[in-house]
């Protein structure tokens, strides 16, 4: 495994930041996790505008242009000789002094890793994903806005421990008011008469980009999308639900906090879905 540190590549090993880098001090800098398919970077442009656009929002300025970036994340792919995984890219805020000041920090540094990773085992893709509502809620986009995908995901570990403790994979996450935001990493949606709902980013959803395939996805196959307010009793009254993001695909929701969703089973325009995305990325 080779890692690109800005603009050098290590062996595993020797891969190393300064422990005075803001990044691990304070969770200071922002991160995209990207997948390989077939040797190609699935949409790797809209995860570096998204990186830069996170970047922005917390006034870290990356030092690459956005074309020099995407060619670091090919050329770390291209020297790992990855024909499938998952790509980890960071930009942290950079060395400093103790502090929390990040104007007193140096340059910033990008560091491209290229994994695997599985975060459901495939069984689960099968007979679907049993879920609970975090007591952790998702934290307010008056605070932080949730579209910027930052170093600093406490409140999500802390709502993905209460489903390790449930004896579950995954956990709901509520906004201040109440209302559905996502999952601890993944993007949620419920099918209800044949329609799809998700919450909006302003309820406290990363905006995200598997999100937006599958919505593409749905409008080929005449589904439409509605991003809208749901409440756990939408959840638990709807006919079909499932999760979203770069790592997990398309994951099948069976159970919210004890109730059942649908008959039980991944449903019909669940799977649907999971096909037609498995085509796409196959291509
Ligand atoms: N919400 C949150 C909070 C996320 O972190 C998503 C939604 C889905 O977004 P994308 O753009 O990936 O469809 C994410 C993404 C990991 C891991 O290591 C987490 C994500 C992606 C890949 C790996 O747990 N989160």
């Amino acid at each position: 495994m080779k890692i690109y540190i800005d603009g050098k590549y290590h062996d595993r090993a020797d891969a190393r930041i300064s422990v005075f880098d803001h990044g691990l001090l304070y969770g200071d800098g922002v991160f995209e996790g990207l997948r390989i398919y077939n040797g190609k970077v699935f949409r790797l442009s809209e995860h570096v505008d998204r990186l830069y656009r996170s970047a922005k929002a917390i006034l870290l300025e990356i030092p690459l242009a956005k074309e020099d970036m995407e060619r670091a994340v090919i050329e770390t792919v291209k020297v790992n000789a990855k024909d499938s995984g998952y790509i980890r890219l960071i930009v942290t805020r950079g060395e400093g002094p103790l502090g929390i000041d990040p104007l007193q920090c140096g340059r910033p540094s990008v560091i491209i890793i290229v994994s695997g990773i599985q975060l459901y085992p495939d069984e689960y893709y099968q007979k679907g994903i049993e879920i609970v509502t975090a007591s952790s809620r998702r934290i307010s986009p008056d605070s932080l806005d949730p579209r910027i995908k930052s170093l600093n995901y406490l409140n999500n570990i802390m709502a993905k421990l209460e489903a390790r403790q449930a004896g579950c994979l995954e956990a709901v996450m509520l906004n201040r008011e109440g209302f559905v935001a996502e999952c601890t990493g993944d993007n949620i949606f419920i099918v209800k008469n044949k329609e799809l709902f998700t919450p909006p980013s302003y309820h406290g959803a990363l905006d995200g980009i598997t999100m937006r395939t599958v919505i593409e996805i749905a409008g080929s196959l005449d589904i439409r999308t509605c991003e809208a307010a749901l409440t756990r009793y939408d959840l638990y009254n709807a006919d079909e639900c499932f999760m979203t993001g770069t790592g997990a695909e398309i994951a099948p929701v069976i159970k919210i906090d004890g109730r059942q969703i649908g008959d039980g089973t991944p449903g019909r325009t669940t799977r649907q879905l999971m096909d037609k995305f498995r085509q796409m990325v196959c291509q």
